[in-house]
């Protein structure tokens, strides 16, 4: 049986700034972010572009990939891979109404200037994923744009990914909205139908986070056996999320717990991780958090994964059978209360 890798990105140990209020913790430097992930036991960092090469737009194409050759040797140093590589095309000015799908053709270019030197990175960093948070990718307005042609824009932009680097890998991850009010991706559903659409939807699938799925109305766990079936899950954003509100990105399991233990449960049976996939976390630490805990939410997060999937482990299959059998859905759903109440 595979046993789990863990992947997690720099930016889930930030400083605490939200929409209302500014920092509340100091910045840590990237390197000993990197020493902590391997201290807690990641095998893997997942990168926005801009944060293996910051301030991008002021370098050339090959100043770019110099700085990302030396970010390798800070993640070799402590022994960790590079998972993906995200072009951040949200916080740039260029790509304000979106990247992939402007309306201004200026922008549009922008963006893809953007995608290739993502993929520039990740081929430095040792990584064939490019992974697009479609953030700003849909309408605000509903009437500033259509959703026929922004759809088509987005297949021609990643076919455009394809062609420019015959080994990268696109992975979609979906959001229904947030920072956006209309999203043209939003669900696993919209990444597979995008994926079928494009020039080689083999190398086109989806990143599934919880809270987006939540945020959608949508079970996570059939989210990920979805994409897994149709043989495209790239890798996995798992954290938690109270209802349908803000976008929070809790602790994996903390709001959740049973949806966590059948995410858990779907991966492990489906033999996740078996071609290299990584389990990433895309948890944040709450605003109040002091700074000496700063890292606290990922180890809370790494150690609610790992409970639940000894929880898994112990799942008496043959029960299950034949309650299914019986129809007795409420035995059923007792004895999994009971497995995670430490009663069963
Ligand atoms: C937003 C997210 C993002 C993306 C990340 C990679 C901050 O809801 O989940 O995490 O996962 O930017 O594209
Ligand atoms: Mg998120
Ligand atoms: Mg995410």
């Amino acid at each position: 049986m595979t046993k789990f890798k863990f992947s997690v990105g720099p930016w889930n140990v930030h400083e605490g700034a939200d929409s209302y209020g500014p920092a509340t913790r100091q910045t840590i430097p990237i390197e000993e972010k990197f020493k902590k992930f391997a201290e807690l036991g990641f095998s893997a960092v997942q990168f926005h572009d801009d944060d293996a090469v910051p301030n991008i737009n002021d370098y050339t194409e090959e100043e770019i990939k110099e700085k990302a050759r030396e970010l390798k040797k800070m993640l070799d140093k402590y022994n960790l891979k590079a998972e993906f590589v995200a072009p951040r095309l949200w916080m740039d000015e260029h790509t304000m109404d979106g990247g992939f799908m402007s309306t201004s053709a200026e922008d549009r270019e922008y963006a893809m200037w953007r995608a290739y030197r993502s993929i520039d990175i990740a081929n430095e960093l040792g990584t064939d994923m490019i992974v697009l948070w479609l953030a700003r990718e849909g309408t605000l307005c509903a009437e500033s744009k259509s959703p026929v042609w922004a759809t088509k824009m987005l297949i021609e932009a990643i076919n455009k990914m394809l062609e420019y680097d015959s080994k990268i890998r696109v992975c979609i991850e979906p959001k229904p909205n947030e920072p956006i009010d209309r999203s043209i991706c939003g669900t696993m559903g919209h990444v597979m139908a995008i994926s079928a659409a494009t020039i080689d939807p083999s190398r086109v699938g989806g990143n599934l986070e919880s809270a987006h799925a939540i945020l959608a109305g949508l079970d996570p766990a059939h989210e990920i056996g979805f994409a897994m079936a149709m043989g495209k899950l790239m890798t996995v954003h798992l954290n938690d999320q109270n209802g349908i509100r803000y976008d929070q990105d809790k602790s994996f399991g903390v709001e959740n717990l049973r949806a966590a233990f059948n995410q858990v449960k779907v991966l492990k049976e489906n033999g996740y991780g078996s071609h290299g996939e990584y389990v990433g976390l895309d948890v944040k630490a709450m605003r109040t958090t002091k700074d000496e805990d700063s890292y606290k939410h990922l180890e809370n997060s790494l150690n609610i994964f790992k409970a639940l999937e000894e929880k898994v482990e112990r799942f008496d299959y043959d029960f299950q059978k034949k309650c299914v059998e019986n129809r007795d859905f409420e035995a059923l759903e007792m004895y999994v209360m009971n497995l995670l109440m430490g009663l069963a």
